[in-house]
């Protein structure tokens, strides 16, 4: 099974990845957390290319880097793991790059889509989490720490990413739930719970 967080920077996934993970190994699931991008060695690589590196890298490039440390992952460690019955949890995942370089960048959404069918081989989440947040909170959250290459994006950048995060999750309502992320840590826990015990 895989179950997987999306959202804009700082609406909270880590937190409830984690919490997730110790409420399912606490019922005695084998559980696997993994980010994107990275998770593996080579495609952690890849992910300081992404958001540290100081040349600006064009649109398409960041797509196909993307989906690179996606391919590796997917066939390394999320297909072996999904086949050995651990259930998957993964932070970001092929919902991102829709919001990010399609909506966000402009890339056409077709080319992103058949890219996201390439390297995933068409691996579809169990379960999708859109953990909805507005600019303001996230920058307010995410407001003491360091920003990567991305999130220097620019407030335009992130109004297209959450308006694309809201099309995506419209257009499939059976996997991707949507969460109301500007409560507490612990109430939004309890509402992904509450979604997560319908599917064990
Ligand atoms: N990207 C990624 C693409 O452009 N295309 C892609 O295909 C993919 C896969 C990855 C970047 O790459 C982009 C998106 C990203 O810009 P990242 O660091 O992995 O970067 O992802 P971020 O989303 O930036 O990770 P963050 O750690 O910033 O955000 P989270 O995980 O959403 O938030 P979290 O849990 O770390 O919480 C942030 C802060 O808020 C607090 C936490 O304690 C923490 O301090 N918090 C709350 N505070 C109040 N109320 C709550 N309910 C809170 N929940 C958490």
């Amino acid at each position: 099974m895989l179950i997987t967080f999306e959202g804009i920077d700082g609406s909270g996934k880590t937190t409830q990845l984690r919490l997730l993970k110790e409420y399912l190994e606490e019922r005695g699931r084998k559980v696997i957390a993994i980010r994107e991008p990275g998770g593996t060695v080579f495609s952690e690589n890849i992910r300081e290319l992404l958001l540290y590196s100081e040349e600006n890298i064009s649109p398409r490039a960041e797509l196909l880097l993307f989906e690179s440390a996606r391919a590796h992952l997917v066939e390394t460690l999320i297909k072996p793991a999904i086949e050995e019955g651990s259930i998957v949890l993964c932070d970001r995942f092929y919902d991102s790059t829709m919001a990010y370089q399609g909506y966000g960048r402009g890339i056409p959404l077709e080319e992103v889509k058949s890219c996201n069918m390439t390297a995933t081989g068409g691996l579809v989440p169990t379960l999708t989490f859109y953990l909805k947040l507005d600019l303001d909170e996230s920058r307010q959250r995410a407001k003491y720490r360091q920003h990567d290459r991305i999130e220097q994006s620019g407030n335009d950048f992130f109004e297209r990413v959450i308006e694309g995060f809201a099309k995506i999750a419209e257009a499939e309502p059976r996997r991707i739930i949507v969460i109301d992320a500007s409560g507490s840590i612990g109430a939004t826990s309890i509402a992904i719970r509450n979604h997560v015990k319908r599917i064990l």
